[in-house]
């Protein structure tokens, strides 16, 4: 029986030299094959492996947190949920997600396409570069894999196995409960804002018992609607662009949960990238029309999405839920569109929650943001992440009086201007 045993960039090419999908895509001879170490997550170990005829990725799972190592393990397994995702939403958005070559899950180990020139969105949009399509792609991705892995699509039996697969990344799960929905409410031993200067604030949503009470409803959301298969992490660090593509990357937080979670969590991600665009002007070039480009991006990714999520309503439901037979087989189109809109009003204003307190704990928990935390100077970085905080204690207490994401448009336009 093998053991496993974490990879170094001068072990691997001894060690999966003898692979023959490996010495395909890369190049027979692994002695010369180029290794680099590039993993700047929190969590694994990623290679980027160059050969004669070609280059992957290796990621390697660790079993530990490796932000803050040993002291706190983590299983190897969270690769096979990574795996058995990404396979997912390959079939639910084809090219959406790099091509797999190899899964090994003794040795945690998945190879795949190596993405070049591609750059992670975050780094891109710090550097205030703009890109085009990222906001229709995200927005398709996100309506195709949530609808495809629902009860609105899939038959009953393979949902409900597909579910007892997923079921045991609990320990994912458990660090997206607590780091998530529980630590930033209050002095949790892993919290660590890096800005004293938000003190005043930090203890008035710690006192704030309406923000609690939403985040620990929205916890409850997270833990019990398993309406179906999540990313489970889709930040912009999770999404790999150039000018003419998008590639959705890391899923090794996939669950069964509300289809609003993923969306919530990535607008969140552009919400905090707009307050953070001041903290990264400089001299004379300012940032307003990135500003401005990350909450036109919003909007179409909302947009894309509900259209998409319509299409699919209308085209493809399948599943168990809202079933045509009720609707449309009585004639009744209206009917069904009725659901439809209701179906999505709930999505929006649970998103909308969501988003608010992910842009909380990336400030106040334990894993932040290099949106804010290149901004050298604390006090400029102070004032960008007060207004998130503030911008995200709106979304999650008044989401239900929030009518369009043009409100919230208006909302963090003053904020910025404070
Ligand atoms: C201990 S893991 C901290 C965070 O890193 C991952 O990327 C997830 O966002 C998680 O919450
Ligand atoms: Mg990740």
């Amino acid at each position: 029986t093998q053991v496993f045993a974490a990879l170094s960039a001068e072990t691997l090419p001894a060690r999966l030299g003898g692979n023959t999908i490996l010495k395909e895509k890369i190049g027979g001879d692994s002695a010369r094959w180029q290794v680099t170490e590039v993993g700047d997550g929190n969590l694994n170990l990623v290679f980027i492996v160059t050969g004669d005829k070609g280059a992957a990725i290796v990621k390697q799972a660790l079993p530990y947190v490796r932000l803050v190592g040993e002291s706190w393990p983590l299983p190897l397994k969270r690769s096979y949920f990574e795996y058995h995702a990404l396979v997912r939403q390959s079939a639910r958005d084809p090219g959406m997600v790099p091509e797999i070559f190899f899964f090994d899950a003794v040795q945690a180990i998945i190879v795949m396409e190596y993405l070049t020139p591609h750059v992670i969105l975050r780094r891109a949009l710090i550097d205030g570069r703009a890109l085009p399509k990222i906001g229709r792609d995200l927005g398709l991705f996100c309506a195709r894999t949530l609808f495809r892995g629902s009860d609105l699509s899939m038959v009953t039996r393979e949902k409900k196995a597909d579910m007892a697969l997923f079921a045991d990344n609990v320990e994912l799960c458990d660090i997206t409960e607590n780091l998530v929905f529980s630590d930033p409410y209050f002095e949790a031993k892993l919290n660590r804002h890096t800005s004293p200067q938000l003190d005043p604030l930090v203890a008035e949503l710690r006192a704030d018992r309406d923000l609690k009470v939403e985040a620990q409803r929205l916890k409850h959301l997270f833990s019990a609607k398993a309406e179906t298969l999540c990313h489970g992490d889709l930040h912009t660090g999770s999404v790999m662009v150039t000018d003419e593509e998008t590639r959705v990357i890391d899923p090794e937080f996939a669950f069964y949960g509300p289809i609003s979670f993923d969306v919530g969590m990535l607008l969140a991600n552009f919400w905090m990238s707009y307050f953070a665009q001041s903290g990264h002007e400089s001299g004379s070039a300012g940032r307003d029309d990135m500003r401005a480009y990350l909450l036109d991006t919003i909007e179409t990714i909302w947009e894309t999405f509900r259209a998409e999520f319509a299409h699919l309503w209308r085209s493809e439901r399948a599943g168990i839920l809202y079933p045509a037979s009720l609707f449309e087989d009585r004639g009744d189109l209206l009917g069904a569109e009725q659901a439809l809109n209701i179906v999505l009003d709930e999505i929006y204003r649970e998103m909308l929650g969501f988003a608010g307190i992910e842009m909380h704990r990336r400030i106040l928990g334990l894993a932040h943001n290099a949106d804010f935390e290149t901004i050298a100077d604390p006090d400029r970085r102070a004032t960008c992440e007060r207004k998130a905080l503030k911008l995200g204690r709106h979304l999650a207490v008044n989401r239900h009086r929030i009518h369009s994401l043009k409100d919230v448009r208006a909302t963090a336009e003053r904020l910025e201007k404070e």
